[in-house]
């Protein structure tokens, strides 16, 4: 039998660090991750893992999470030491752009030294294990559109600068160290995962809250800024496709598609038959100092390279988005019977949203609510 490849995650509990987990363990890898001490449990996205795979004693568990944080090198390096993975996915980030606005410092340190702090460990310990840093589209900042791994970057926020260090410390541990050590660079990925403050998961749990009755409003900053949006669950194949490629190297990973946030708003919205239009205003709280504009992906090196394609577009993501918070937050509050053990089809939630919409705003439901009427 093959020895199983240990593949260590930090910001295991994120977004991204789940769905990838599920994936390696998926491809029998033994997953190692790096959770910080929060007050309050921040594992919720990883404790069906927990309950399947986690058993403290028994040193090949497949899934296994260790206390670190990535400004303090030595629970970093104490866990490298540990368990000398075969691959690291450095994924632990502040990763929202506007928050970094306001907490610049810890941005950096957590962004820019949390690699530096893992390159030097590989570095020192001349371990032979891959590298892959969770880079940004952010870093391309006001570079027009379309981006690829040609394109200056020209990074709008604490966020996008911290993100263009740590690329280029990867790359130059690379070149000067000749460490196996590769930028995945991702455009906008989102899921029913995503965390409640970015745009797409505030706008589908924001309308799943006006469907129950919880709120009437909608306040949002920017509608014109334009994103490349893909699905989490796929651009994490790609960071594995990265490290799995013949030599390290840098690649840029999005859907080659764009649609502002108005847009977005507009098809969530309708997927209910409402119009946008009555329940989203705009706020000068939401926008940011500096704001990047437009973004759109080139993803041909990828494509050609490693064979990575992305097949979740626009309309499914929205789509699949809503129905899960749809689900979630009707049953929290009880307007739908939680049933264990059912496989509901997709689309079951958008279904009963559109009923329960329909009765509670019989004035405003409109089956064809795809078209404009006037902007906020
Ligand atoms: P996420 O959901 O915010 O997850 C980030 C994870 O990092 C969380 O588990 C967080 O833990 C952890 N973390 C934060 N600070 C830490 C520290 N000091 N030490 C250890 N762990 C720490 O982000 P994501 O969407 O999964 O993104 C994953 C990575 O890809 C990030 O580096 C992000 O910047 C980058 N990226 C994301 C996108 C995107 O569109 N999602 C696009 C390009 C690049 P807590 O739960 O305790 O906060
Ligand atoms: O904003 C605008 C906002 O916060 C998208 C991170 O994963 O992707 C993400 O960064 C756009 C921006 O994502 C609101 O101004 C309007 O133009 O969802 P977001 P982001 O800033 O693009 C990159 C690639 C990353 O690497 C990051 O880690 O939407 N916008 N109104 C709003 N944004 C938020 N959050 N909230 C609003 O109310």
């Amino acid at each position: 039998m093959t020895k199983s490849k240990v593949a260590l995650i930090t910001g295991v509990g994120g977004q991204d660090g789940s769905y990838l987990s599920e994936f390696l363990l998926s491809k029998n890898y033994l997953v190692r991750g790096i959770v910080r001490r929060a007050s309050f449990p921040n594992t919720k996205r990883i404790d069906h893992l927990l309950h399947k795979h986690s058993n403290d004693s028994d040193p090949n568990c497949p899934f296994i999470l260790k206390y670190a944080d990535l400004t303090d090198a030595h629970s970093v390096r104490d866990i490298i030491e540990q368990y000398r993975p075969d691959e690291i996915y450095n994924l632990a980030a502040q990763s929202h752009v506007g928050i970094s606005f306001a907490n610049a410092e810890s941005t950096i340190n957590i962004n820019a030294l949390g690699p530096l702090r893992i390159l030097e460990t590989l570095r020192q310990m001349k371990l032979n294990c891959r590298f892959y840093q969770a880079s940004s589209s952010e870093m391309f900042g006001v570079s027009p559109p379309p981006q690829n791994e040609q394109t200056p970057f020209r990074p709008q926020s604490p966020y996008g600068i911290s993100k263009v260090a740590a690329f280029h410390m990867t790359r130059l541990y690379r070149e000067a160290y000749g460490l196996f050590a590769s930028n995945g660079i991702l455009f906008n990925h989102e899921s029913p995962r995503r965390g409640l403050n970015f745009v797409t998961r505030k706008i589908t749990r924001g309308i799943s809250e006006i469907a129950a009755g919880l709120r009437t409003q909608l306040i949002l900053g920017n509608l014109e800024a334009k994103r490349d949006w893909g699905f989490s669950g796929e651009y994490v194949q790609a960071m594995w496709m990265i490290l799995q490629h013949d030599k390290p190297d840098d690649f840029v990973i999005a859907t080659q598609e764009t649609h502002t946030v108005r847009e977005f708003l507009q098809l969530a919205f309708s997927l209910l038959g409402l119009n946008y239009l009555d329940f989203v205003a705009t706020s000068d709280r939401h926008q940011r100092p500096a704001e990047v504009p437009a973004l759109l992906g080139d993803a041909t090196k990828a494509r050609t390279l490693l064979g990575w394609s992305p097949s979740v577009k626009f309309r499914e993501l929205t789509t699949m988005m809503l129905d899960a918070d749809l689900k979630e937050v009707l049953q929290e509050q009880g307007v739908i019977p939680i049933e264990r053990d059912i496989v509901y089809p997709e689309g079951y939630f958008i279904e009963k949203g559109r009923e329960i919409i329909k009765k509670k705003f019989p004035d405003k439901y409109n089956e064809a609510h795809t078209v404009e009427r006037t902007s906020v």
